[in-house]
């Protein structure tokens, strides 16, 4: 397992591009807000200041307001659309105009457990910076309680079911012509459909000429949902915030009141009739019907629930892998297409961790093993197949890579 040890640094160091990492060249060529968190946290396995400076270099570009983009542009590149061009976006330097989830203070704790004397001196630079994205999180999400997703790319699960139902109501009307360049570097049975660009599209235009006002997007903006993907993280992040502040002396009590605010606002994402946290459009209050692999990450949040424990338990069973980002009982899942079927690893982390904090030892194993087996039997590929492993989208892929390296999953690899 050596040999998978050495190339999951060599992807980390290949996709480097000088201070921030690309989630994997061509199809992802700039710096993205989530793939970053890992990238670091994959770093610090093997060099702590270069994950330091991921998290810097994210943070360069960090807007007034406190918002912290999904995509960084830090230099121009004609293979991806839609670029800084088109975003707009009013940050320090060029980037998108929406975030995503926010993962950074928990790994941050991550790389500072591992060296306390640089990691706080990395932590009381980046401690107010952090605090602000939080807020600017409640102030301009959590209107519900929960934290809602403007765009499908907020989440990070572009073309989940959990937007279907919700996007119906945006009008495409005047996107007009363009040309996707994501299907030019991936086959597009894998990646999402042409309705679902036209509406990222809509999305995006409606924001930008808006001036990515925060409240014309919350008043009138064409989506609106609250998401299991932010709600749990940012609550995970909460924690792990206070924690940081504590350690550093700081006056906690604004990171303790978000933390009950979402302790309660999550229950709202509780579907009865499915028995799982769901997606809720709030335009009309309708949860979307998705069992999504967001869903389970109820543990990473701090948040026990034993229906979640019984659908686990079903996946497991069913002969998929786990964990699917979508049901494979749905009647939408597709086992190929990105966020409405297949497993991704870093996923797996996410959820994995949780349930190895919460005490569930026997479901965090699992995940832990299948999620080695398919990454040392298929390799680094951003997500895989959830019928039969196959490997999907883009390959040499960073938070592929992180993920073994972070969970040392040569450890269980193949035991
Ligand atoms: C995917 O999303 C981007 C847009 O943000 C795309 O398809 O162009 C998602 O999987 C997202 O979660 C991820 O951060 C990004 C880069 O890996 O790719």
């Amino acid at each position: 397992m050596e040999k998978l040890d050495q190339q999951a640094i060599d992807i980390l160091k290949d996709n480097d591009r000088g201070g921030y990492t690309v989630p994997t060249a061509g199809l992802y060529p700039y710096q993205w807000n989530w793939d970053s968190a890992f990238a670091a946290l994959g770093f610090s396995t093997f060099d702590l200041p270069r994950a330091w400076q991921e998290i810097e270099t994210l943070f360069t570009a960090q807007w007034d307001n406190g918002m912290v983009p999904h995509i960084v542009f830090h230099q121009p590149d004609e293979g991806y659309f839609p670029g800084p061009d088109v975003w707009q976006g009013k940050g320090p330097i060029a980037s998108s105009g929406i975030s995503q989830p926010p993962l950074i203070a928990t790994f941050a704790r991550k790389i500072y457990q591992r060296d306390t004397v640089l990691g706080e001196e990395k932590l009381r630079k980046l401690y107010p910076a952090l605090v602000k994205w939080h807020r600017w999180y409640m102030e301009c999400r959590g209107e519900s309680g929960a934290i809602a997703s403007t765009h499908p790319w907020e989440s990070g699960r572009d073309n989940a079911p959990d937007w279907d139902e919700a996007s119906e109501a945006i009008d495409t009307s005047a996107v007009g012509e363009y040309k996707r360049r994501d299907t030019s570097h991936v086959d597009a049975s894998m990646r999402p459909t042409k309705l679902d660009y036209d509406r990222y599209l809509a999305l995006l235009y409606f924001g930008r000429d808006s001036g990515w006002d925060e409240e014309e997007i919350a008043k009138n903006g064409p989506l609106r949902v609250a998401d299991p993907t932010l709600t749990f993280t940012l609550l995970r992040g909460h924690r792990d915030l206070a924690e940081i502040g504590k350690m550093l002396g700081e006056d906690v009590s604004e990171v303790e009141a978000w933390i009950t605010t979402l302790e309660q606002g999550c229950m709202q994402l509780w579907n009865e009739e499915m028995k799982a946290f769901d997606s809720v459009n709030l335009r009309n209050g309708k949860f979307a019907g998705s069992l999504s692999n967001a869903s389970f990450l109820c543990w990473f949040a701090g948040i026990e629930s034993p229906g979640m424990v019984e659908h686990l338990e079903r996946l497991l069973a069913s002969g998929h892998y786990i964990v699917p980002s979508y049901d494979p009982a749905g009647d939408k899942y597709d086992a190929m297409r990105y966020w409405r079927g297949p497993v991704w690893g870093f996923m797996n982390a996410l959820i994995g961790w949780g349930l190895e904090d919460q005490g569930h030892v026997v479901l965090a194993r699992a995940v832990r093993q299948q999620t080695a087996g398919l990454i040392s039997n298929f390799g680094f590929a951003e997500y895989f197949n959830a019928d039969d492993g196959t490997p999907a989208g883009g390959g040499h892929f960073t938070w592929t890579a992180s993920v073994w390296l972070s969970w040392s999953l040569s450890d269980i690899a193949g035991g």
